[in-house]
């Protein structure tokens, strides 16, 4: 259910297409190889074989699973160093993923991108971001691309409450709206901006409330839901593909590890007892009980989901153990196009 924070333009009933018992299936096991792998991941940050800095999105998978389910073929994402979900979502392989977060040559960026830096033209995945805003102008500008060959393709741009508050966005939402780009803001509202909360780094509750200032909707969904999601994004696609213009879609989630990949930091920036209320909500434990009350899956079904995709990750992470770091003179390779 959308919220009715729609200020203007409302979003008149464009039909969602119902979603396959199929459809579904393939819902819940894109949810559990995001939070399986991303939990694979941080064992191998804290065995130090993943390096640099990796950000999970455990808590946050129904955003990314349900607005994927919606892309077609020739659409483009952003998003932002907290990716990985977006990266499965849209079919990057598991182990193409788990390669690239161990510096892989059979990494999907050859190895040199890392957890902060995945990205696959193939599946229209534009790229991940260290920089915090800088998804939303390069959304914008494949918008622009979009409308100007005259596709039906949409932008999908994933970023934080944080980066709401960064100029790039508000430049891209006003250009968006101003040209009627067929973009689509998605903004995943954790709550917090690195250590920060929300309270403490801007004056508005929900960031959707931004969108009627710029000229677009601004629709408020609960991003643990990821049906919710899926409707929520399908007609915001739906309007951007038929020429109505972008939205800003605003998913309430939450991520259950700490800013980067590790838990149990000790940090105090927030409490036990917030994390706990949050999971009870947690995306995939409410989407499968969901299934199984609808007769879609039973507990044996969904016993042999979890087990092929526990399968699916350790095959890939011994894909990624057995494969070559990328041969020094190719470092300069793929840097320029
Ligand atoms: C331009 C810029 N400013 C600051 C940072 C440091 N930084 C990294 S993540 C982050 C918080 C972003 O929060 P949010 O947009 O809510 O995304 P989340 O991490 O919650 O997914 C900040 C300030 C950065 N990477 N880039
Ligand atoms: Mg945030």
């Amino acid at each position: 259910m959308t919220s009715d924070k729609i200020r203007i333009d409302p979003l008149d009933e464009i039909p969602v297409p119902p979603l396959s018992e199929a459809a579904r299936i393939r819902m819940l096991q894109s949810m559990l190889a995001i939070r399986n792998s991303e939990e694979q991941i941080m064992e191998l940050f804290l065995a130090n074989l993943v390096r640099g800095s990796t950000h999970l999105a455990i808590g946050q998978e129904a955003c990314a699973v349900g607005v994927a389910a919606v892309l077609k073929e020739g659409d483009t994402v952003t998003c932002t160093y907290r990716g990985h979900h977006h990266a499965l979502a849209l079919g990057m392989s598991i182990k193409a993923m788990m390669a690239e977060m161990m510096g892989k040559a059979s990494g999907c960026c050859q190895g040199k991108g890392g957890s902060m830096h995945i990205s696959n033209m193939e599946l229209g995945m534009l790229g991940a971001n260290g920089i915090v805003g800088g998804g939303p102008p390069i959304a914008m500008g494949a918008a622009f691309s979009n409308k100007f060959r005259k596709t039906d393709n949409v932008a999908c741009c994933f970023f934080g409450d944080g980066a709401s508050n960064e100029g790039s966005f508000h430049e891209a939402a006003n250009m968006a709206a101003l040209y009627k780009l067929p973009v689509v803001f998605v903004c995943e509202n954790n709550g917090y901006g690195e250590y920060t909360p929300q309270a403490n780094h801007q004056a508005i509750v929900d960031v959707a409330d931004r969108a009627p200032g710029y000229g677009m909707p601004g629709v408020i969904v609960d991003g643990m839901d990821v049906v919710a999601v899926y409707e929520a994004a399908g007609e915001a696609i739906a309007r951007a593909r038929a020429g109505g213009g972008p939205t800003l879609l605003e998913c309430k989630t939450y991520r259950y590890y700490d800013h980067v990949g590790v838990r149990g930091m000790g940090l105090s920036y927030r409490t036990d007892e917030e994390v706990e209320e949050w999971k009870k909500k947690d995306p995939i434990a409410q989407f499968e009980s969901r299934l199984a009350e609808q007769d879609v899956l039973s507990a044996e079904d969904a016993r042999k989901v979890h087990d092929e995709a526990l399968a699916e990750i350790a095959d890939a992470i011994k894909f990624a153990e057995d494969s070559p770091y990328p041969e020094a003179d190719a470092l300069l390779e793929d840097v320029y196009a």
